[in-house]
């Protein structure tokens, strides 16, 4: 459990003479956003939060008041403008449904810095700020069907309010993002490439991913024959809040790579994510496999939301979501290893080659049991 308890930076003394270099570089950025978001700098104070892949987040707190800050990895967004645009033009839409009462989830707010900017430049580094949803906690390992379900509900409900947004008014800040044809292009170069001689260690695994690759030309015909919706494109459980009174879900979070898509990516990022009892970095393969009854509970809480919107080929197509997002992500995680870990946070050599061996072993639990899990998702 990720849990952001509001006094929690406090017990650090803020200004300790023993800091590191890297502890002034982090004090100094405190004092400055601090500064720039209307905090008292004098008693700003940051620390990091989150096992996010992508961004620095960081809480910055004063004593009074609790942001949530976050350096922009602009190598993964290069144009941080767009996805501040596309996350506050959903920030709006959620917010007038929310006056109408028809989204009851805590949203995602930006924070304008005192002269009405929603990102901050620092040297070669973008901040934003983000209002900080309290007495929350995030998980990376879904614990109950019933956790299941209400993530899966909110990820539902968050889809649902989205069905009159016009998808077409996002900007396509990570152009192809779910393109498993162009993944697999990147893979292709990557491995030719060979930068750092990588491929040796992991022959095997590039076999088993090359026998699968028949599976983009499976997702682009479904493609053709489901609706483009508005879609989160990064359900993962950890962008997902809970409420630390009583486990309800209390907000959808991380809405930087909302685009166009189909909900099938939705769908199967979930299952990538809430199905295996196991992280997506762990190394005991023999226990990473789809837990039956978490996928029951996942789609009965995703389709119950949607049910007056979704069409039967969309339905359909969710098995193939599932098939394709821990595979898609595998190869991503097997791409950067062999590229040299320029994409992912990694916290050692092999973490890409984990990552990817695990997700492999996911995909091939998802085909296994591929028969069961259709007809669960037929029963509902
Ligand atoms: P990344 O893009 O790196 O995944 P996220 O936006 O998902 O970054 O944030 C990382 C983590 O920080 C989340 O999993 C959550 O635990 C925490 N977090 C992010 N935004 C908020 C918020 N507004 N309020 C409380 N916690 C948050
Ligand atoms: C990244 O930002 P985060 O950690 O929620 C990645 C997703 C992957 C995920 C794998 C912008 O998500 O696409 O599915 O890691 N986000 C981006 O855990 O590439
Ligand atoms: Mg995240």
């Amino acid at each position: 459990m990720n849990h952001v308890r509001e006094d929690s930076a406090l017990g650090s003394e803020p200004f300790d003479t023993t800091l590191t270099e890297a502890g002034k570089a982090c004090q100094s950025v405190a004092q400055t956003l601090a500064n720039e978001f209307g905090l008292n700098s004098e008693r700003a104070w940051v620390k990091h939060i989150g096992n996010g892949h992508i961004n620095t987040t960081m809480l910055l707190q004063d004593g009074h008041q609790s942001l949530v800050v976050q350096k922009l990895n602009t190598k993964v967004f290069p144009e941080p403008q767009q996805l501040v645009e596309n996350a506050r033009a959903i920030e709006k839409h959620l917010t007038q449904k929310a006056l109408n009462g028809s989204y009851s989830l805590a949203i995602i707010k930006h924070v304008a810095t005192h002269s009405g900017q929603y990102l901050v430049q620092l040297g070669e580094d973008y901040w934003r700020a983000l209002v900080f949803i309290g007495s929350s906690y995030s998980e990376d390992v879904v614990a109950s069907e019933q956790q299941a379900k209400t993530a899966a509900s909110a990820f539902g409900r968050f889809s649902h309010a989205l069905n009159d947004f016009d998808a077409r008014q996002l900007h396509h800040v990570i152009p192809d993002f779910h393109n498993l044809a162009m993944r697999i292009g990147a893979f292709n170069e990557a491995l030719a490439a060979d930068k750092h001689h990588r491929a040796q260690h992991c022959t095997a695994l590039i076999e088993q991913f090359q026998q699968h690759f028949g599976l983009a030309e499976q997702l682009q015909q479904v493609q053709s024959q489901v609706p483009l919706r508005a879609c989160h494109n990064d359900t993962k459980i950890n962008n997902m809040l809970f409420s630390t009174k009583d486990g309800s879900a209390r907000a959808v979070i991380d809405l930087d790579t909302c685009m166009p898509g189909n909900w099938l990516f939705d769908f199967g990022d979930m299952v990538r994510t809430f199905c295996s009892p196991e992280e997506e970095d762990s190394t005991a393969l023999d226990k990473v496999a789809v837990r039956e009854n978490i996928f029951a509970a996942l789609a009965e809480g995703y389709i119950a939301p949607l049910r007056d919107s979704i069409t039967a080929a969309e339905r359909e197509s969710f098995l193939l979501g599932a098939k394709v997002m821990p595979f898609m992500i595998g190869l991503r995680f097997l791409t950067d290893y062999l590229d040299g870990d320029n994409y992912f946070a990694t916290h050692h050599s092999q973490h890409n080659l984990d990552r990817a061996k695990n997700q492999f072993a996911l995909y091939r639990s998802v085909v296994e049991k591929e028969p069961r899990l259709a007809a669960i998702i037929n029963a509902i």
